[in-house]
Parts: C-alpha cells; sequence; structure tokens
C-alpha cells in the first residue's frame, strides 16, 4: 500500500506519450493506495456522491469519489477524455450503454444497456472509448460506502448527462465538492475516516 502523495507523484511522472490505456492501469494495478492517506480528500455527503480533486496537471486530474452505500451517477459521457478508475474503499458496478440515436438540435438520444462489471481492488478499469457512456453505482447490496480513485485526462469539467426514461441529454458542468483538502465554500460536511 503507498501513500496516496507518493501515487500522483509517480502519476506524475509517467511522460504523455507513455500515458496510455495499458501504462495507466498497470499503474494503478501495482499500486494500491493506502486509504489512511485519503483522509484529506474523504467528505462523504447524503445528497450526492463528492469529487474531492488531489492532484492537477495538465495532463490529468486525480480524483477520489465518496460514494455513500447507495449512491449512483447520473448515465454520462467522457467526451474526448480517458477515464481509469480504480478503488481505494469498497467496491462499485459499472454499467455501460449504447447510443443507439442522438439529435443535437432538440437533445434528443436513445440509449440501451450493454455490459457492466465490478470495479475492486484488485480489478480497476478504463472507460471503454469506444463506448465511452456509462453510470457508476455503489449499490446498497454491497453495505458499504465506496471511495474511487478517477484519472481523467486531460482535466475537463463538462460531460454529457442522459436520461434514459425522457430520451433527453444535456451538456452538464462538474463541480468539485473540495480541492487539495478544502472544501468548496458554503459546504459543510466532516472529513470522515476510513481504515
Ligand atoms: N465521471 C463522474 C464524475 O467525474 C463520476 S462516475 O465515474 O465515471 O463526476
Ligand atoms: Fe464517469
Amino acid at each position: 500500500m503507498i501513500h496516496i502523495d507518493d501515487f500522483a507523484s509517480g502519476l506524475s511522472a509517467i511522460a504523455e506519450e507513455d500515458f496510455t490505456h495499458g501504462r495507466v492501469l498497470e499503474y494503478l494495478q501495482q499500486n494500491p493506495v493506502d486509504i489512511a492517506t485519503l483522509s484529506p480528500y474523504l467528505y462523504f455527503s447524503e445528497e450526492h456522491y463528492t469529487r474531492n480533486l488531489i492532484c492537477h496537471t495538465d495532463l490529468f486530474d486525480l480524483i477520489a469519489i465518496c460514494w455513500e452505500s447507495g449512491q449512483k451517477s447520473a448515465i454520462h459521457n467522457h467526451t474526448n477524455q480517458r477515464c481509469w478508475m480504480g478503488i481505494a474503499y469498497g467496491r462499485v458496478q459499472v454499467q455501460n450503454f449504447q447510443l443507439l440515436r442522438q439529435d443535437p438540435d432538440t437533445g434528443f438520444c436513445e440509449l440501451a444497456p450493454t455490459s457492466h462489471f465490478i470495479i475492486d481492488a484488485a480489478n480497476p478499469a478504463e472507460v471503454d472509448p469506444e463506448e465511452p457512456i456509462h453510470l457508476v453505482v455503489n449499490a446498497s447490496s454491497f453495505g458499504s460506502r465506496a471511495v474511487t480513485l478517477h484519472i481523467y485526462s486531460k482535466p475537463f469539467d463538462e460531460c454529457e448527462v442522459y436520461d434514459l426514461k425522457a430520451r433527453t441529454y444535456q451538456v452538464v458542468h462538474l463541480r468539485n465538492t473540495s480541492e487539495f483538502g478544502v472544501l468548496r465554500e458554503g459546504l459543510a460536511l466532516q472529513r470522515a475516516h476510513l481504515t
């Protein structure tokens, strides 16, 4: 187990031309992070999963996402961006979707669920660049909070969010709950301690 600071330094040392699917996945597999060292970034909210920025470079953002039991993301994509996910605590499930039709003029879209898989400590994953629409859920049946480590390259702060039933989509701006351990102004959340 390594300290999150060492994890971030090691990731920063990977050159842009080596920042590939296999290399980053291997890095996540070989460098499990000690959850105790993530304590500055562990904010949980009953309202929504939280996004906690740990490290920002021109090449990537490293974000810890904290999930209460039962919380899930919207169905979303990662436009023109790579996204790797590893686990620091608990586990999550990823459900992928295929985009059948989309009309940017009207905001119409039609999706169908495809593959799904579990991300746990031994199995990090990359969002499939060929099928980048997905949701992430910390199912109640897993019986635990979860903390995922997300590497986004390059950094971005918006994505498309899809409504399966209404068959609509829109571009959504993403906001961080905390940055470098400092909570966004106006939020009143307590840091959690997981061991
Ligand atoms: N991508 C989502 C976000 O950054 C979290 S779900 O993981 O892909 O808010
Ligand atoms: Fe995502």
